[in-house]
This record gives C-alpha cells, sequence and structure tokens, in this order.
C-alpha cells in the first residue's frame, strides 16, 4: 500500500472533506505490520430514529427490544509473520469524543497498532454511535503498483440539528425533546456494538481466507483514548470476561476523570445503572 485518503461526508449536500494517511506510521517499526484490512458486520441496533435514544425498559424485568439491524465497519491491523494457531491476540481500540476508527488505524494513534503489532498483537476498531461523519463517507486504499480501491468508511453521524454540516461527533447524544439523556444511550449502543464485535472475534475471523483463525478469541483486550475509556468503562462491566480485562486510557486519567469530575461521574453512571442487559451477554 502505497497511503490511504478518507473522504468524510462533512455536510449533507453532500460535500467531503479528504484526509490522507502515510502508511508510514503503521512502518515506523519496520515490518511488524503484515496487513491491513477493512470489513463489516451486522449488529442490532437498540435506538429509535430519528430521536436517537433507547426506550426505557425496566432492568429486572426485561431485555432492550432491537429497533433494526445496521452495518458497522471496521479497520484491522495485523501483525507480521505466522499468526499462533488460535490467531493472534486482539486489542479492541476505541476512540476519543469526535475521533474515529480511522484514527486508531490509520491515522494520529497508527503508531500505537505499530507498537502492538511488534509484539504480535493485532488492533482493531470501530466508530461509535455519531463518530466518522456522515455514511457517504469512504475510505481510498493505493497500491503501490498504482491500482486503488475505494469502499465505504463507515461512518455513523448524520445532520441531528438540521444545519447542513455534520460534525465529528454529531449524533451520539439524544435528540430533542430527549437531550437530558444526553450521550448515555449513544454510549450503551456503542457498547452494543462492541459486544457484536467481540463475538464476531468469537466466531472466528479469517482475513486471508486460509482456513485459519487469524484473531485469537481468547485474548481480547481493549484500549481506549478519552471518551473511549467512558463507554469502555461500560463495555468491560458487561463483557465480564477475565479475557478482557486490560483497559487502560491516554495518560490514564479518563477512568479517574469519570469519577472524579462530576458531569463525567454523572454521564457515566446513568449509562450504567441504565444499562439493561443485552440478550446473550447475562
Ligand atoms: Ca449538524
Ligand atoms: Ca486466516
Amino acid at each position: 500500500m502505497s497511503g490511504f485518503a478518507w473522504s468524510q461526508q462533512t455536510r449533507t449536500a453532500p460535500s467531503f472533506n479528504v484526509v490522507n494517511f502515510s502508511p508510514a506510521d503503521l512502518r515506523s517499526i519496520p515490518g511488524v505490520v503484515g496487513a491491513v484490512a477493512f470489513g463489516r458486520f451486522a449488529a442490532r441496533d437498540y435506538q429509535v430514529h430519528p430521536g436517537d435514544f433507547i426506550p426505557p425498559i425496566g432492568t429486572r424485568t426485561g431485555t432492550p427490544v432491537s429497533t433494526g439491524i445496521h452495518d458497522i465497519y471496521f479497520s484491522l491491523i495485523l501483525p507480521s509473520g505466522a499468526p499462533p494457531a488460535n490467531g493472534s491476540p486482539v486489542v479492541i481500540a476505541g476512540h476519543g469524543g469526535g475521533g474515529s476508527k480511522e484514527g486508531f488505524t490509520l491515522g494520529v494513534a497508527s503508531p500505537l497498532a505499530g507498537l502492538l503489532a511488534q509484539r504480535g498483537i493485532a488492533t482493531i476498531a470501530i466508530n461509535g454511535v455519531g463518530h466518522g461523519f456522515g455514511p457517504l463517507g469512504a475510505l481510498t486504499v493505493s497500491r503501490t503498483n498504482g491500482d486503488s480501491v475505494a469502499f465505504p468508511s463507515g461512518g455513523r453521524g448524520f445532520d441531528q440539528n438540521g444545519d447542513g454540516v455534520i460534525e465529528g461527533r454529531e449524533g451520539i447524544r439524544a435528540a430533542q425533546p430527549r437531550t437530558i439523556i444526553d450521550d448515555a444511550d449513544g454510549f450503551r449502543q456503542t457498547v452494543a456494538d462492541l459486544m457484536q464485535l467481540v463475538r464476531q472475534i468469537e466466531a472466528g475471523v479469517d482475513v486471508d481466507d486460509d482456513a485459519l483463525p487469524d484473531l485469537d478469541p481468547t485474548r481480547i483486550y481493549y484500549v481506549a483514548q478519552s471518551l473511549g475509556g467512558v463507554y469502555g468503562a461500560v463495555f468491560l462491566v458487561l463483557r465480564r470476561s477475565p479475557e478482557l480485562t486490560h483497559f487502560c486510557s491516554r495518560e490514564m486519567t479518563q477512568t479517574e476523570t469519570t469519577i472524579c469530575d462530576p458531569d463525567h461521574a454523572t454521564r457515566s453512571e446513568r449509562a450504567v445503572r441504565s444499562l439493561c442487559v443485552f440478550p446473550g451477554n447475562r
């Protein structure tokens, strides 16, 4: 590969902002990244649209009702070399507020994927609710032979406030008249999508179609930045999986911030308390 171009849908018109990524960051440690892969999976949507909220349901008596199925796009960085028999351990990277899966795999945080690859660990990321700009965005991968291939980038943002602009985190919060929910339901939906991502890994991910798993379902970890630490805390609580126990946050402050900062604490507590058990994860 010679480069990646992310065409962000920034307006409903539509119009786009193109961001170019160089593979140089992924190659900052030579030879450690073996492959970059992109894909999508189907997941249950629990939000009502428009409105962008999850209808309340008693936590002792029921489970959230899916309102539909949506496609979740992922980016995956695989380490070089022959993987272990069960596949490579994998870190799910949770982006921060206004961030994206592209940032953690191709952009500013891609050196982290390189560091993990150096240790034989894969990195996979999805966009949270309202993130990644609009759904008409695309990724173009250019190859060194001059070919290129383009496909949807899987943006989950939309013009919630009707001003024609799609902001980098627009849509994670509930719309009027339920703004009191703030981003709690956006967190809950993102957590449901992350849980489905784990199920996909558990079911078997075979990137190179050799009938051997490329990601080890028994070694799934989580690393997050900023807002990714907030929804990530909920994700880890619900997974209750001993394999899913590594929780990091940039400067190791977000968890503390979540606890200490009244605003974040209120949001996070509300998200945790309001989270019903999603089907299949009791
Ligand atoms: Ca807008
Ligand atoms: Ca394989």
